[in-house]
């Protein structure tokens, strides 16, 4: 009996020392951790994306989509939705910047105000990351906060299923309110990235390290766009998978084409 005491009280030591240690540990995890999601500068949620390694390409869909290679990305935060446009009008106001062509008057169509903008160029979109504290993401970080890390072809997966997205039928040659489709979120929690407005990336159309095909359009020349499909880019419908790229002039300008930024730790 004296022994077990004995133990028992060597075990209550033992057990509250490695309590202490680890509430020791954990503040300073918790200090160190990241939050989930941040409210940023011009009102947006942004969502929080780990550092670690994702896979990015595919062996489906089109050449320039190979080969499926891994990428290591540091955190980072993007956001929840597409800017709207009344985010991007408060940006207009406070810089004098000007309007997308579509604002009759230069003003913006009061029943499009949490839809995304569109009719905006690279520099329009990169000036207004810019002004929100933010950047336009690179290609990769646009496809891992799509895909997340289990290598999916959809936001939510790999199965095309019965999900509706803005895009294709449901899409109907329009732009919706951001967030309008609870199916299309991806495993950090952005939504539309599989339609509502295309989004411009940092990135130049380039060739994936390992891909030896040729291609006029690879070089300093257009920057990727990705997830569309609201409105039909030149024709082509989305194929709503998070590997698609495609691609705008700079300078270009289109009715489906929008943005979402991203913001460094
Ligand atoms: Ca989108």
């Amino acid at each position: 009996m004296a022994l077990y005491c004995a133990g028992k009280r060597h075990l209550m030591t033992a057990v509250a020392l490695v309590m202490v240690m680890a509430i020791a540990t954990g503040r300073e995890l918790y200090a160190a951790a990241p939050a989930k999601s941040i409210t940023a500068k011009d009102g947006a949620e942004m969502v929080l994306v780990p550092a670690g390694p994702f896979l990015m390409g595919s062996l489906e869909g089109d050449a320039d989509e190979r080969p499926p290679h891994r990428v290591y990305l540091k955190a980072y935060y993007i956001d929840k939705y597409e800017v709207t446009h009344e985010q991007y009008a408060r940006f207009l106001k406070a810089t004098g910047r000007k309007p997308p062509v579509d604002w009759p008057g230069g003003e913006m169509p009061a029943q499009l105000a949490r839809h995304p903008v569109v009719n905006v160029s690279f520099e329009d979109a990169a000036a207004y990351a810019c002004w929100a504290g933010k950047r336009l993401p690179t290609e990769a970080e646009w496809e891992k906060a799509a895909r997340g890390t289990n290598g999916w072809t959809f936001p939510w997966g790999n199965d095309p299923g019965n999900k509706k997205t803005a895009s294709g039928a449901e899409g109907k040659e329009k732009t919706w309110p951001v967030g309008s489709f609870p199916d299309d979120v991806s495993p950090y929690g952005c939504h539309d990235m599989a339609g509502n407005v295309w989004e411009w990336t940092s990135s130049w159309y380039e060739a994936y390290p390992g891909n030896s095909q040729r291609e006029l359009e690879y070089g300093k020349k257009f920057k990727v766009i990705r997830g569309g499909g609201a409105i039909a880019y030149y024709q082509a419908e989305s194929t709503r998978r998070t590997t698609d790229r495609a691609r705008s002039v700079p300078y270009g300008t289109y009715d489906g084409l929008g943005f979402r930024c991203v913001k460094d730790l």
